[in-house]
């Protein structure tokens, strides 16, 4: 271990630690917040709009207002001093945006809240949603970023003056000269469809309003539990520690649910109006339609190659369909940006500049999801550079290996700096693991036999921290304090705590290892307490691979202090020097006797009830520890191979198998690494070939049902193979750089690539996403046309 000396190398840090998760989520017993039931609890239902773009003209409650059990039903008008929810463009290129909490003179999305109604029950306000008659005027809908940035479109925000929300340029490197000095430039559009997060549990809130104490009680499944209630305590007109939010055990996020929504504003609202509880559990139709959806976005891209191979430049224009709002903290812009910070990759280009673009649609906001920007980024990236070994005649991985950075630390040109990894080793070692060469000598029998077997490689990096430079670098200029607390009771038991919030991350268990070998600690004395905004201390939340280098940093210089002031004070009972006690295992002792040390029990009870710490300065030996930190994040990296097979008669593709050489730096627990890697694999491999949120001309949502919204199950899945590297991160906490996203930024380019790598008999390439079996058979169709009709052939 390297770096910084906050967080010492110890017994449970790098060890498989099982998941102290684990036998309360197997076992049903973890609680979630549909399991919180409070006295005289109300719940609530939204109407939502039926159409995609209209003027509201009126609305109409008062039948349901009469419907037995209903206590409440209100409109934006109601909610006197409620809102409205800011997105503040962070830098000028970026319209800041105010959204109302309920439709306001408008809807502007299929699925759009309109009112809220209060009930003794979830089916009576239901049933009373009914009632409520909204009286619309249809306006023309803006179905897509072409009509939007049409002349004379219909502008869906009259206050931003047209539908551009955002435009960022930038360049590095002299990309005219680099065009110029090619030999060959190949380029590409690709499409990257509209996919959903789709956690197994949806969003809810829970609002009780305490008239006696003035306070807000709120239970929110949130990621962000802080900055959710930075975000919502002005709408809601209240100082920040009036405003409670506790996120009770969250089913997966995965980015869904690190936005503000309007329900996390209303349900507050509306239970401080009724003076009683209300609960509102998002239903799977409102999670397809009103939750965020993710990176819908064009990307042009091009490469200046030279004869030789070795890539001189690159360009790339992104533009991003965010849907009809922006919304906070990541707003409108974040997907088409990410797509192109990331754009030269793992490869030496020393010119390269990008035009990123949004604009607004009638669709339901796009917020961020595992990867976001990343994923399309790295996905057209990857592809064009099969497109080019294929228009060269180079072997991709080859090609690739010739134009890779060294695995130094290296600055590209347009903003992130890496701080060094596996870039060239990464790519080695998946190849090889997925016997590459052993797939490339097998193809042409295997065609004979009608078997058509395809290998798609990937190799990324990932930005992980959202750190104090890394946030710089993206574009989101920040240092991003995090806190975490330590405090030993009595007994010696120990509280950590964070505001940092898992959602399947296994905080519970890392973030235990880390404080335990911080302190010298034995880990089953540890409790971590997560994500409250009463009883944890200030932290941006769980977000962009954050929570390791995060609870490295902050656990880690706690833990650091603690054991200091545990030393001070055994060195005190022991009548030693500070410099020869040490702490293991819960026991603290004179080096050479650990029989007669003192345990951390032991020194607690002398510090609390013993008159203690006699010749300890008090403030020293106190058994509380804030600490703050602000890493300067980090880049992970690896690199993703996939193998498909697909049937050419039914445009089935198989995924055989998925290969992963991961590089997040120091490893906390290889078991949580691995599951993170899978579960970003198979949301992957449902990015490239199963999920896609489709509309209608007229902004109607299809995929409204899991009947219509694919996602991979066990069938879809492989087994998936991880392979680790360790580069720790140079500049700290301990190495340790943070993961959990690139299985889903890397996965969808190794498929595609895959795919058409099995199709190259037929010339096939793949530009868009998802691949389902009818796109393949146009693409095959459309390429035997091509192919009988040139003269080649
Ligand atoms: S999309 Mo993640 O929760 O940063």
């Amino acid at each position: 271990m390297t770096g910084d000396q906050d967080m010492p190398a110890g017994q449970y840090v790098g060890a498989r630690v099982v998941r102290s998760e684990d036998p309360r989520l197997l076992r049903g017993l973890a609680r979630y917040l549909d399991d919180v039931e409070l006295p005289r609890m109300l719940h609530a239902a939204f109407v939502r709009s039926p159409l995609a773009h209209a003027r509201v003209l009126q609305i109409n409650v008062e039948e349901a207002r009469r419907l037995p059990g209903v206590v409440g039903v209100f409109t934006l008008s109601d909610l006197v001093g409620i809102g409205p929810i800011h997105a503040v463009g962070p830098r000028p290129e970026v319209k800041s945006m105010a959204r109302a909490v309920l439709a306001d003179d408008k809807v502007r999305f299929v699925g759009e809240a309109v009112a809220v109604v209060v009930a003794s029950s979830r089916y009576i306000a239901e049933d009373a949603c009914e009632l409520v008659d909204v009286e619309y005027d249809e306006l023309p809908v803006i179905a897509n970023t072409r009509a939007s940035l049409a002349q004379g479109a219909a502008v869906l925000h009259e206050s931003l003056g047209d539908n551009r929300i955002a435009h960022i340029e930038r360049s590095g490197g002299d990309v005219e000269q680099a065009f110029a000095d090619a030999a060959h430039v190949v380029g590409i559009s690709f499409h990257h469809g509209r996919v959903g997060a789709l956690p197994l549990e949806t969003r809810g809130v829970i609002g009780d309003w305490d008239a006696g104490t003035a306070t807000m009680r709120v239970w929110n499944s949130t990621q962000m539990p802080h900055l959710l209630r930075a975000l919502t305590a002005a709408p809601l007109g209240l100082a920040e520690t009036k405003l409670e939010i506790t996120t009770p055990a969250v089913g997966g996020a995965f980015g869904l649910k690190a936005s503000v929504y309007p329900e996390d504003v209303v349900i507050p609202a509306v239970s401080r109006l009724v003076g009683r509880p209300v609960k509102w559990v998002e239903d799977r139709y409102e999670n397809l339609a009103a939750s965020s959806h993710a990176k819908e976005i064009d990307i042009d891209m091009e490469v200046a190659v030279a004869a030789d191979g070795t890539f001189l430049g690159m360009r790339a224009r992104t533009l991003s369909d965010p849907g009809a709002y922006s919304i906070p903290p990541f707003q409108a812009h974040h997907e088409s940006l990410g797509a192109v910070n990331c754009m030269t990759g793992v490869y030496d280009i020393r010119a390269a500049s990008y035009v990123s673009e949004t604009a607004l649609t009638n669709k339901a906001p796009l917020g961020v999801y595992r990867g976001v920007g990343w994923t399309a980024g790295q996905t057209a990236r990857e592809v064009l550079i099969d497109d080019v070994a294929r228009a060269i005649g180079r072997d991709p991985v080859e090609l690739r290996l010739q134009n890779c950075i060294p695995d130094d630390p290296y600055d590209t040109v347009i903003g992130p700096c890496y701080d060094g990894g596996s870039y060239r080793r990464s790519l080695e070692m998946a190849t090889e693991m997925a016997d590459y060469h052993g797939i490339r000598d097998r193809q042409a029998e295997q065609r004979k036999q009608g078997k058509y077997v395809g290998v798609g490689v990937s190799p990324y990096v990932e930005p992980t921290g959202f750190g104090a430079r890394v946030g710089t670098e993206l574009g989101y200029p920040g240092k991003y304090y995090d806190t975490a607390s330590i405090s030993i009771q009595a007994d010696g038991s120990i509280y950590v705590m964070s505001g940092l919030h898992s959602q399947g991350q296994s905080h519970e268990t890392t973030f235990a290892q880390l404080a335990a070998d911080g302190i010298g600690a034995r880990i089953e004395d540890i409790r971590i307490i997560q994500g409250d905004t009463k009883s944890t201390p200030y932290s941006g939340g769980t977000y962009a691979s954050r929570s390791a280098i995060i609870g490295a940093a902050t656990i880690g210089r706690a833990a650091g202090e603690m054991k200091r002031r545990l030393v001070a004070l055994a060195a005190d009972m022991l009548e030693a020097s500070v410099d020869d006690v040490e702490i293991s295992h819960g026991k603290a002792f004179v080096r050479g006797a650990p029989k007669l040390g003192k345990t951390i029990a032991e020194i607690a009870a002398y510090v609390y009830w013993g008159g203690g710490a006699a010749s300890v300065d008090l403030e020293e030996g106190a058994l509380s520890v804030v600490s703050s930190a602000a890493p300067p994040g980090s880049y992970s990296n690896g690199c993703v191979v996939a193998v498909v097979e697909v049937d050419i008669e039914t445009g089935k593709i198989q995924v055989e198998k998925v290969i992963s050489v991961e590089d997040c730096g120091t490893i906390l627990n290889p078991m949580v690494v691995e599951g993170q890697v899978a579960g970003a694999i198979a949301q992957g491999i449902g990015d490239a070939l199963l999920e896609e949120h489709s509309y209608s001309e007229d902004g109607v949502l299809m995929s409204a049902s899991l009947l219509d919204y694919l996602y991979p199950s066990t069938m879809e899945v492989p087994n998936i193979v991880v392979g680790h590297i360790e580069t720790p991160a140079p500049e700290g906490p301990g190495g340790v750089k943070g993961l959990g996203e690139s299985g889903t930024i890397a996965t969808p380019a190794a498929i595609l690539n895959a795919v058409a790598d099995a199709l190259s008999p037929f010339g096939v390439q793949v530009h868009s996403t998802p691949l389902g079996p009818s796109k393949i058979l146009d693409l095959i169709d459309s390429a035997r046309e091509a192919m009988a009709s040139s003269p080649q052939t």
